[in-house]
Parts: structure tokens; C-alpha cells; sequence
């Protein structure tokens, strides 16, 4: 019993810690620009075999997500469902907001470089694809269109993992 109680202790006090924004460097060894889509962060690819909850995500010409806001618990699996209801190309990438600006930079390079990284889709017009991740630690997250000036213009969300 004893022993319990305090590895529980124990868990609490280091989740604050998790969920501090250690995160840095690290971007430096991929070759060709080509971002690797690491996104150790907010957690790992979802093993298709978990249960796993769905949200629909719907994207839009308007430069905005809806949802704007995910709320999920630590551990969690999540299906995002991610809908195109524009006529452009959007895409989405989960990631801390360092990471985002980061990619960013790199897609004004490449306008027409494509994910299919365990943490991001491009989605065409009409269109939906299926993000599968596991948060595995708390704190708050980010997503964002990478297309140039999409984020900018405020294509973007908060992911809150409790
Ligand atoms: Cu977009």
C-alpha cells in the first residue's frame, strides 16, 4: 500500500515536469531539408490495433480548423478524421508551435512538399485522411497548416492533453 502511494506521488510530481518544453535542438541531422516529422514531444504513431477514440477534423478555405480545440487524456489514442472542405490544398501537422514555425520555414522552400509522416496528412480538396497518434504526456500542444501563409492566417489549433 505504502509503496503505491507513493509512486503515484511520485508520478504527479514529475508529470509538470513532462510537460515543460525541454524540446530543443535536434533538427540539424536530416539531410536534403527533408523534415523528419519527429514529434517525440506530444508522444508517438498510434498502434493501429489500440482502441482509439475519433475526432473529425474539418479544414477550410477560411484558413481555419474546426475544431479549434482537442481536448484528450494522457495515454489516449486518437483517430483524427481530417476533411478538406476547401477548394485549396491544406494539410496538418500535430506538433509543438516550435516545431510548426520550424516546418513552416522549410515549406516556404518546398510549397509542394508532401507528409506522409506519422504526425501530419496532406489532404487534397474533397478529400480525408487519417491521423492515428497516442499522447503520452500532458501539457499543450499544437497543430497547424503548413502550406505557406496558412498558419500565418491563422490555420491553426491547441491540442490539450490532461
Ligand atoms: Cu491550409
Amino acid at each position: 500500500m505504502k509503496t503505491a502511494t507513493l509512486v503515484l506521488t511520485l508520478g504527479l510530481l514529475a508529470a509538470p515536469a513532462l510537460a515543460a518544453p525541454g524540446h530543443s535542438g535536434g533538427h540539424g541531422s536530416h539531410g536534403g531539408g527533408h523534415y523528419d516529422g519527429h514529434a517525440a514531444a506530444l508522444g508517438e504513431p498510434g498502434d493501429p490495433k489500440a482502441k482509439a477514440r475519433t475526432i473529425s477534423i474539418v479544414m477550410s478555405d477560411e484558413m481555419r480548423f474546426s475544431p479549434e480545440t482537442v481536448t484528450v487524456k494522457r495515454g489516449e489514442t486518437i483517430r483524427f478524421v481530417v476533411k478538406n472542405n476547401g477548394q485549396l490544398r491544406h494539410e496538418m501537422t500535430l506538433g509543438t508551435m516550435d516545431e510548426l514555425v520550424e516546418h513552416a520555414k522549410v515549406m516556404e522552400q518546398h510549397p509542394d512538399m508532401e507528409h506522409d509522416d506519422p504526425n501530419a496528412v496532406t489532404v487534397e480538396p474533397g478529400q480525408s485522411k487519417t491521423i492515428l497518434w497516442t499522447f503520452t504526456k500532458a501539457g499543450s500542444f499544437d497543430y497547424g497548416c503548413l502550406v505557406p501563409g496558412h498558419m500565418p492566417a491563422g490555420m491553426k489549433g491547441r491540442i490539450i492533453v490532461r
